[in-house]
């Protein structure tokens, strides 16, 4: 049961609770409660649904970003990264960087460090990909299908993708320190699940952004009702799509 649930359940019982900070949602300083007429019953239940929640405190953090004119930027990726945690679970498998009408689909991919990504040209013409993006440098020549073994990236950054072929071919993929990630929808927005492993930390990153440093990163900890909004500064380059001119390599 997560701390909505928990929420949930107490407006049932007619009480309301003001709380949820962050990975402290259960904490019994964290909130207030306005009714005074408990029965034993709802204190009950209380006290075992509070328990339960101390067990398993999974939470939600709802990110927002959107750019300097408060419009929503779609595409940003997202991920949690928690210091002092333990070893993190075995990262997915199966994972595709496909190659279809030229372009590298998808545009930027997000993945645990010790990915093994798979490279596959659904084109009819071949493509020679690589990325120069140190340590996670890697070459596979000149082919079609799955002509080549998976890459596996065990460094955490950015890993620039292009192709010797097609200049215009222009991906990404962000090796992060995580299992907790994803990408911002149409509307700007994601939620995370995510359970507290020590200190933690939200940060994005998008090849459109020019912001740098601490603007990309906020700490968990104090959030307000497990969201986050990053608001942009600086003026996002171009979608490497968009009409409005494609980002080409000399862009970077
Ligand atoms: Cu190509």
């Amino acid at each position: 049961m997560d701390c909505a649930a928990v929420h949930g359940w107490l407006c049932k019982q007619g009480l309301t609770l003001e709380y949820v900070t962050y990975g402290t949602c259960v904490g019994m300083a964290e909130f207030t409660i306005i009714a005074s007429t408990w029965t034993r019953r709802q204190i009950f239940f209380f006290v075992v649904v509070w328990l339960y929640s101390s067990i398993a405190p999974a939470a939600e953090v709802q990110v927002t970003v959107i750019d300097r004119d408060g419009a929503p930027v779609p595409g940003v990726a997202v991920y949690i990264e928690s210091t002092g945690a333990g070893a993190l679970p075995a990262p997915a498998t199966g994972v595709v960087m496909d190659q279809v009408d030229t372009r590298f689909v998808p545009h930027l991919l997000v993945v645990q460090v010790g990915t093994e990504v798979e490279f596959p040209n659904s084109d009819i013409v071949a493509h020679h990909v690589y990325s120069f993006s140190n340590p996670n440098d890697f070459m596979l020549p000149l082919y079609k299908g799955d002509a080549h073994a998976p890459v596996t990236f065990d460094e955490a950054g950015v890993v620039t993708l292009g192709c010797n072929i097609h200049d215009n071919m222009l991906g990404y993929i962000l090796v992060v320190d995580s299992n907790i990630f994803g990408k911002t929808g149409q509307d700007g927005q994601l939620t995370l699940e995510a359970s507290p492993r020590g200190e933690s930390n939200v940060k994005i990153w998008s090849p459109r952004i020019k912001d740098k440093g601490e603007v990309l990163t906020r700490s968990l900890t104090g959030a307000s009702n497990g969201s986050v909004v990053f608001k942009l500064s600086e003026k996002l380059r171009p979608p490497h799509d968009s009409a409005s001119g494609a980002i080409q390599w000399s862009d970077y």
